[in-house]
């Protein structure tokens, strides 16, 4: 990764992301309109000398200056909770894979197929070699399949977690006792980091999540090896 992009987000990885970016972008262009519309008007209104202290009201300018931000306020709305919802639904998975919050750990299961299990573990800064993120790499990644519909079921085994990953547009709390379920569709092969996001303890930093995707037929093949 390149300097600049250590500052960044990672690009978005699914389609769910790329919108809630498109959203992102969509709302800051309303909210600079509106921060360069009131600094306009109090910078004009502190230096002109337009003064007529018999004004009490206008009942047609105070109809726009209530009507205007409601509309204002729908464009914005409209769109979140279009997303809102295409984030919670779940169309027919391909698969499923189940994710399980420890102190200080992730734990996965593909019961889909063989049952596979795995730990996840954040791997020490000096075991890593030069191509892999300290604090961000894990011992074993999830391994997910690119462009099919998968399911996750998320909980937690001791204290409170959230399963985060940006690139995904995915974060969902890990509840010990319940079951969470999420969607993803990975767009194309790469890593996506993540983070435990709940403060779930002393090491609640050191829990952090790495998923694989690759192409389908290389899945099929991690899975029969696994
Ligand atoms: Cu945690």
């Amino acid at each position: 990764m390149a300097t600049w992009g250590n500052y960044m987000m990672q690009d978005a990885m699914s389609s769910i992301m790329e919108q809630m970016s498109f959203f992102h972008d969509h709302t800051i262009m309303i909210l600079i309109m509106i921060t360069v519309m009131v600094a306009y008007i109090m910078t004009s209104s502190m230096i002109n000398k337009l003064i007529n202290r018999n004004l009490m009201e206008g009942q047609n300018i105070e109809l726009i200056w209530t009507i205007l931000p409601a509309i204002t306020l729908m464009f914005i709305a409209l769109p979140s909770l279009r997303l809102l919802y295409l984030t919670d639904e779940i169309y027919n998975p391909d698969m499923t894979f189940k994710v399980i919050g420890h102190q200080w750990y992730w734990s996965y299961e593909y019961s889909d197929f063989k049952s596979i299990e795995f730990d996840s573990y954040m791997k020490p800064s000096k075991e890593m070699n030069s191509s892999e993120f300290r604090l961000l790499d894990v011992d074993n990644r999830v391994i997910l399949p690119m462009n099919s519909q998968i399911r996750v079921l998320i909980t937690a085994a001791d204290v409170l977690h959230s399963w985060a990953i940006p690139s995904l547009g995915v974060k969902i709390d890990a509840i010990p006792g319940r079951l969470n379920q999420g969607a993803i569709n990975i767009n194309r092969p790469g890593l996506m980091f993540g983070q435990c996001s709940e403060i779930c303890g002393a090491n609640h930093s050191f829990m952090p999540i790495v998923v694989e995707s690759i192409s389908m037929n290389n899945f099929i093949k991690w899975i029969n090896e696994s």
